[in-house]
């Protein structure tokens, strides 16, 4: 076993290794590009050590944004036939060849920690991305809520592409006319650890038809059956807002419309709230259903500054089921799967952006679930995400966003 400064070092080696020049892939050969939310947790563990570097990255990802303000959630700055569906299938309208859609928005989350970590070039890089990342959020609260909660019109913009939340509405779709297609991803990984045939022609269906409707946000509202108010959207965004205005205020800006966003927010949010289920859930909103969920979205309450103490017996319930928290989706649930990726996996990120959340909030939980990252990275590197019973690693490995939260978060150096 490694000790944690050769981790750090590991760490580090894997983010410069996987810099293709002012932006990051999160692996070699499974994703070749650019992806919005890694980008992200990049500049964060650039920041530990480079913090010219750090801004970069994000600057780079908004050099893709549109002129309605979406950021999308993969930039192909340089072709590679490695990756389906590339730039060609998702026909992005943007000022860099991109994907149609967003994802998590945690953007302003990072650059703020970036800048707090050196404030004095914080204030030298802050000015355009504050505008940028203002109008990035503004097109969520003009296009994607429902009842102030955030939707995803693609399981691809949650971030949590085959998770257990989208087989309702998933289901609701009929990929018939969607042609044949060659997939890449399990070339690169065992497919077990992917998702389905069934799941892929549903994502693929639903690119082309956001690509012949020219990805305009009106026309998807009326024609995309596939719409679902999110947890990890809504929350996110309402901490990213929070966050938004302490930059926006530090710099003088006038941030009255993102305090308003946040009340509709934060009222949003209590419209993901499944009494029956007795957590934090995705809402189908064109069947009205509830997807039945707890996933590691419902625990993303305390990341967006909301007291839960419902939540945290639910997560002293699903501790109890694993070795290794906090898992993708609640195993005493009959559709959790160990390997395949949003359906049971435990994934770094979502337990650094929890458990940062219950250390802000003074819960102890926090502290815990830092520290067993801590072990999970140790023991089995810097894999994308791993099984929660034994920890062993799956998906691609010397991941980009592993090796960011080892650096920010897990790392017994990084400063928590
Ligand atoms: C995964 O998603 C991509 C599609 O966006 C894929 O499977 O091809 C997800 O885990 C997503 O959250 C992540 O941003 C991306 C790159 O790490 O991979």
């Amino acid at each position: 076993m490694a000790g944690s400064r050769s981790l750090d070092n590991i760490a580090r080696e894997i983010l410069r290794g996987n810099d293709k020049g002012g932006y990051t892939i999160p692996t070699s050969g499974l994703y070749p590009y650019q992806w919005n939310w890694d980008s992200a947790f990049a500049a964060l563990g650039f920041a530990r050590f480079d913090i010219d570097r750090a801004w970069t990255e994000i600057e780079t990802l908004f050099s893709g944004q549109w002129d309605n303000g979406m950021v999308p959630h993969i930039l192909f700055h340089r072709a590679d036939p490695g990756y389906f569906p590339g730039p060609e299938v998702w026909g992005g309208t943007g000022p860099v060849p991109s994907s149609g859609i967003s994802q998590p928005p945690i953007a302003a989350t990072m650059v703020k920690r970036v800048f707090d970590k050196n404030p004095e070039i914080g204030m030298q890089r802050i000015g355009p991305l504050f505008d940028k990342i203002a109008a990035w959020h503004r097109w969520f609260m003009d296009w994607r809520l429902d009842n102030g909660a955030v939707c995803i019109t693609h399981p691809w913009e949650a971030g949590r592409d085959n998770a257990p939340d989208w087989d309702g509405a998933m289901a609701r779709i009929n990929p018939q006319k969607v042609g044949e297609y060659t997939r890449r991803d399990t070339t690169h990984v065992d497919s077990a650890m992917r998702p389905t045939k069934y799941d892929y022609d549903r994502y693929v269906w639903l690119v082309q038809l956001g690509k012949r409707l020219k990805w305009n946000e009106a026309e998807l509202l009326k024609h995309n059956p596939f719409r679902v108010a999110d947890p990890t959207m809504t929350f996110t965004l309402l901490r990213a807002q929070r966050d938004l205005a302490t930059l926006g205020r530090a710099i003088g800006r006038d941030v009255n419309d993102i305090e308003q966003s946040i009340d509709i927010l934060r009222d949003g949010a209590k419209t993901l709230w499944n009494e029956q289920l007795g957590s934090y859930d995705s809402r189908d909103v064109r069947s009205g259903e509830w997807s039945g969920s707890i996933s590691n979205a419902s625990f993303l309450c305390w990341y967006a500054g909301l007291k839960s103490t419902e939540m945290k017996t639910v997560l002293n319930d699903v501790l109890k089921t694993v070795r290794y928290g906090i898992p993708s989706y609640d195993p005493r649930g009959e559709k959790f799967d160990a390997k395949r990726y949003w359906r049971g996996p435990v994934w770094g990120i979502m337990n650094m952006l929890i458990g940062t959340g219950m250390q802000e909030m003074g819960m102890p939980e926090g502290a815990a679930l830092r520290q067993s990252t801590c072990d999970l990275i140790t023991e089995h590197g810097f894999a994308e995400y791993f099984d929660p019973h034994d920890g062993s690693p799956a998906g691609g490995d010397s991941f980009t966003w592993t090796a960011a939260v080892w650096l920010s978060w897990a790392s017994p150096n990084a400063d928590n």
